[in-house]
């Protein structure tokens, strides 16, 4: 059944190659066709003579509705399409393994958190959320991070998002959320944006918000890839060890390379340029060898301590911060193959948050609860039959046996008579495991109280995270959080909504409603917010969230600050970075040769940009440009490089190379020039703004190694130090 796409399955010989008969060769199980290297059929295996012409009467003549190979041909086609995800449509993913580094024996009993000696495979499915299957990876957008391990007891997949919280606390509201953000209904506009008056005008309904807006308002909305993102389980789990105790537990998934973001305007630029930017960068990185990693974190807390703090651990606006519940680092993931089909793989992978291991429950977390709903419901919409989970990617690796029979496309043969319990038959049916043997056990949590439609008190707290989000955050993030929200705002249309986004922002912090309120032209807010939530949040909400105007930091166990919310604490290196090498006939060849090796030592690509693509004239040999100012731009670099050389004083001639510098300039990367290219950067740039401390390095000289050196430490930095970054490019 399960076929390693790797080893191709048997495939029928042509009778070309062995000189034998196809019906000689028919193989005794059911060939599934992996590659297209056998001879051409049709679906049911009848060789086809001709594939490039339809069959007519005569030459010139009508096409013949016997034509049942052009018929199927067609059909299939017509019928390639099946519906794109509602939510998370554009995705692109790899496969890889997971290692534990301890076994968390105290804690659970699931075997993919208690066996280091184990390998887990993984298929990890990276996602925008608003944007349909073909829009730009670069959207403002919070990134869904959703890993499926196929483990011996079953897949657990931890279907999570590169955000800590979420938009809302109930998954009541998911639908009017979603139907908010996505284009409005009757002009299908904007694409993948949330700059529009309808997710503005819920989101300014929903005080609950404000937390996931001050995330998605950061640059944490603007991953620099898929490989500098962390994940969030998001909602609280929990553990259950063989004594059938429970811990509550949250999922980090935390990059080896550190959290790094891109800017808003190189994002916009990004999307005209490559829309596929970052499902390139991660199948650019596996191809080479360069493997995604991420660490496993977990943060713990006793069943006693559920209420111990001033968030309710059930409520999925709030993060537990890390200053109070440290986050513990028990294995890694590394992503180390590209998937052979996207349809196959991608596009049909299948996750669930039902998918979980004995060992592992659920909170009551009400959006949870409400997913666990929504998931096997949106796949039987989405991939039309039950048996999705016999496809290939979605099939556990570890047996399947149950009573359950049948549907649209069965692929599993099941023999004998029994397809029922209790049997006697045919050696009966599969027998239930014992919980001692491993069977899934439920916790036992007590549940009591009136059936009710009301939020607790406890999730009452809208602004007392937000805050701790902005106190956090350095004075450059503080900067593109207040562009963030005056742009967005400034494509609302409709006043009222703009003004009631003020009067919460308001209430997070004073300095940002005011700036904010400075580029929409309106007052700075009162503090008042004027229109209430609807429904049963409005008490919960007139009890803490509305009637705190004080700039306190509530709900957040009492930190103030926590460096593990802003990036600006991130490890940075050249690793994983791409940098752009200008040419010219008459280059420096050696020198651009020395810059490439220390580029790839430390873990960086440097990419060869000239004028034409191919032979570059340098001066010690021929260099090979890869891109030309065509095809390619500056946003896609983390750094751009001008070498010296006789000949690159033509540079300044190119206007691209100087739209090269200066964006690069704008966008807080590192930028160097040697030698003849000095000029070229010098004229590029404000004045002033040659400042090695602000990672703009030049040299005169024609020795480079220095410079060099200097600039490949500088490559993954970004500088924001520069005053003048509004005045160029
Ligand atoms: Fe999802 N979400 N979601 N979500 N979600 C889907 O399932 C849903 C939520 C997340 O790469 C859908 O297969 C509800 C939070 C990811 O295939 C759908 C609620 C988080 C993916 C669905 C939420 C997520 C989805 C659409 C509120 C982060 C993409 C297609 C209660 C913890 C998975 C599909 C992939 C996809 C429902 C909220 C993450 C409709 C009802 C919170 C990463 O079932």
């Amino acid at each position: 059944m399960q076929q390693d796409n790797h080893k191709p399955g048997p495939t029928i010989p042509s009778e070309g190659q062995n000189g034998q008969s196809l019906a000689n060769k028919i193989p005794a199980e059911h060939p599934m066709m992996t590659d297209n290297r056998s001879p051409l059929t049709t679906n049911v295996g009848q060789p086809v003579a001709d594939d490039q012409n339809s069959l007519r009467a005569g030459e010139r003549g009508p096409t013949l509705l016997e034509d049942y190979i052009l018929r199927e041909k067609l059909q299939h086609f017509d019928h390639e399409r099946i519906p794109e995800r509602i939510v998370h449509a554009r995705g692109a993913a790899a496969h890889g393994y997971f290692e534990l580094y301890e076994s968390l024996s105290d804690l659970t009993t699931a075997t993919v958190l208690t066996d280091t000696s184990a390998q887990t495979p993984v298929f990890v499915r990276f996602s925008t959320v608003a944007g349909s299957r073909g829009s730009a990876d670069t959207a403002r957008d919070v990134r869904g991070f959703a890993v499926k391990m196929y483990t011996p007891e079953g897949n657990w997949d931890i279907v999570g998002n590169n955000i800590p919280v979420f938009f809302i606390q109930d998954a009541i509201k998911f639908p009017d959320l979603i139907h908010a953000a996505k284009p409005e209904p009757d002009r299908e506009i904007p694409q993948a944006a949330t700059a529009h008056d309808t997710f503005w005008d819920f989101i300014s309904l929903t005080p609950e918000s404000m937390h996931m807006i001050m995330w998605i308002m950061s640059d944490r909305s603007l991953p620099r890839s898929f490989g500098m993102m962390e994940g969030f389980g998001v909602h609280t789990f929990r553990l259950i060890n063989a004594q059938g105790k429970s811990t509550f537990v949250k999922f980090h998934w935390k990059p080896v390379l550190g959290v790094h973001s891109l800017v808003w305007d190189e994002a916009q630029h990004i999307a005209g340029k490559d829309a596929d930017f970052h499902r390139r960068e991660m199948w650019d990185s596996i191809k080479a060898g360069n493997f995604l990693e991420w660490e496993l974190g977990i943060q713990t807390l006793t069943e006693d301590e559920e209420q111990k703090y001033d968030f309710d651990i059930l409520d999925a606006t709030k993060i537990w911060p890390e200053e109070l519940l440290p986050v513990r680092r028990i294995g890694k993931m590394t992503l180390n193959r590209n998937p052979d089909n996207y349809f196959a793989e991608t596009e049909q992978v299948a996750f669930n948050t039902t998918n979980l291991v004995p060992g592992i429950d659920f909170s009551n977390d009400p959006l949870l609860q409400g997913r666990n709903f929504s998931y096997l419901d949106t796949q039987l919409s989405r991939l039309g039959s039950p048996n999705f989970t016999e496809l290939p990617i979605n099939r556990p690796r570890c047996p399947v046996s149950n009573n359950q029979r049948d549907a649209q496309m069965r692929h599993t043969i099941d023999k004998g008579r029994v397809s029922y319990a209790p049997a006697s038959l045919d050696g009966h049916s599969p027998d239930e495991a014992t919980p001692a043997g491993g069977g899934f056990v439920s916790y036992p949590a007590a549940v009591n109280g009136p059936k009710v439609r009301a939020r607790s008190e406890s999730f009452g707290d809208h602004y007392g995270q937000a805050k701790l989000f902005w106190n956090s955050m350095s004075g450059p993030e503080k900067e593109h959080i207040v562009k963030a929200l005056q742009f967005e705002l400034s494509m609302v249309e409709t006043r009222a909504v703009r003004q009631r986004m003020l009067e919460h922002l308001h209430k997070i912090n004073e300095v940002l409603a005011g700036q904010v309120a400075a580029a929409l032209g309106e007052p700075t807010s009162n503090g008042q917010v004027s229109a209430k939530p609807r429904g049963t949040a409005d008490s919960v909400v007139g009890a803490q969230g509305l009637a705190d105007a004080t700039s306190e930091t509530t709900a957040s166990g009492g930190v103030q600050r926590s460096d593990a919310l802003s990036m600006a604490h991130q490890p940075t290196s050249a690793k994983g970075r791409k940098v752009a090498i200008l040419v010219t006939d008459g280059v420096d060849s050696q020198q651009v040769n020395a810059l490439k090796e220390a580029l790839s030592q430390a873990g960086a690509q440097g990419e060869l940009v000239g004028p034409h693509l191919g032979d570059i004239d340098g001066k010690g040999g021929k260099l090979a440009a890869q891109k030309t100012y065509a095809n390619t731009s500056s946003v896609l670099y983390d750094a751009v490089y001008a070498p010296g050389g006789s000949g690159m004083s033509e540079l300044a001639r190119q206007g691209d190379a100087h739209v090269f510098l200066a964006q690069a300039y704008k966008h807080g990367k590192p930028v160097a020039a040697i030698g003849e290219s000095v000029a070229l950067l010098k004229n590029s740039l404000p004045e002033g703004a040659i400042d090695a401390n602000a990672g703009v390095l030049t040299q005169t000289g024609q020795n480079a190694q220095a410079t060099i050196e200097q600039f490949v430490k500088a490559v993954g930095k970004r500088y924001w130090q520069r005053s003048l970054v509004e005045t160029v490019a």
